[in-house]
This record gives structure tokens, sequence and C-alpha cells, in this order.
């Protein structure tokens, strides 16, 4: 399996409530490296190009205006399949249909309020990470603990 890079972004709530270092810590001790982190209010259009894919949806103004109504924390994660692993980690996008274990189904109780965003593939884990991060904000650290991982 290739190691991989993904984006993933704590939404606006995650900070208010307190959960931002829960959250982070599940996916740290999944296994997966945090290369990329900071905290930040996403400005509009960048949201609007982010979510570009939903622009003819009925809920894409209410999915604006709520992932730039406060702080996210955005992040690149990095490590074996970690695409799919980071979603699995988030559990499914409709609240009712995330299980209890995942992060969605223990933290989630609207969809449009559901906590986390992670890429869904590898062409949106590349452009989300070039959206989000400058190169230089990209850390790629040795890590001794492979061995145990
Ligand atoms: P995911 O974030 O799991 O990849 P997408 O890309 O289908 O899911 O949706 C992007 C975001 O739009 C979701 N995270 C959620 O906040 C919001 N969303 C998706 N479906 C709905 C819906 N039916 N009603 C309200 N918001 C929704």
């Amino acid at each position: 399996m290739a190691i991989e890079r993904t984006f993933s972004m704590l939404k606006p709530g995650v900070v208010q409530r307190r959960l931002a270092g829960e959250i982070i810590s599940r996916i740290e001790r999944k296994g997966l490296k945090i290369v990329g982190l900071k905290m930040m209010t996403i400005p509009r259009g960048l949201a609007e190009t982010h979510y570009a894919e939903h622009k003819e949806k009925s809920f894409f103004g209410e999915l604006v205006s709520f992932i730039t109504s406060g702080p996210v924390v955005a992040m690149v994660i990095e490590g074996e399949d970690s695409i799919a692993r980071v979603r699995a980690l988030c559990g499914a996008t409709k609240v009712d249909a995330a299980l209890p274990g995942t992060i969605r189904g223990d933290y989630a109780m609207h969809t449009g309020l559901n906590i986390i965003h992670a890429s869904d593939s590898p062409d949106s884990a590349a452009r989300e990470i070039g959206l989000f991060f400058d190169a230089g904000e990209i850390q790629a650290w040795k890590d001794h603990n492979d061995a145990w991982i």
C-alpha cells in the first residue's frame, strides 16, 4: 500500500467545543503522521473553491456560510493508505449513518455540522492540500516509531 498525504479539517464548532485535541488524538493514535497543522478562518472565496463540486446543491449557501463562520483546524496527514483511513476514522457523511466509534458518529448530531472534512480521493487530496497549505508549511519528519505502528 502506498504512503499518501491527505487533507483534513476540523470544522467550525470543534474549537469552541474544546474537542480539537480529542479529535486530533484519534488521528495520532491510529499511527498517522500530522505533517501540516494550522488554525485559520476560511475566506469566502477559498470556501467556494474548496466546495465547488457542491455549488448546484441546495445546501451550498449554508455550507459556505457555516465553514467560514469560525476558526477551522486544517491538517495534512501522511501515512499508508491515509486517504481511505482518515475517511474511515471520520465515518459516514450523513450523521444517521455514521457509526458510534467514528468521529462523526461520536460527536455530530447534524449532517450540516458534521465536525470534520477529509479528502475523498488522491485528486481531491492534492487539490485541497494545495488550496490550504504552501509547500513550506508542510514538515516531512522522520518517525522512529515506524517499526511499532
Ligand atoms: P464528505 O465531507 O463526507 O466528503 P460531501 O463532500 O458529500 O461529504 O459533502 C460536503 C459537506 O457538505 C459535508 N461534510 C456536509 O457538511 C455537507 N452536506 C453534505 N450533504 C448534506 C446534506 N444533505 N445536507 C446538509 N449538508 C450536507
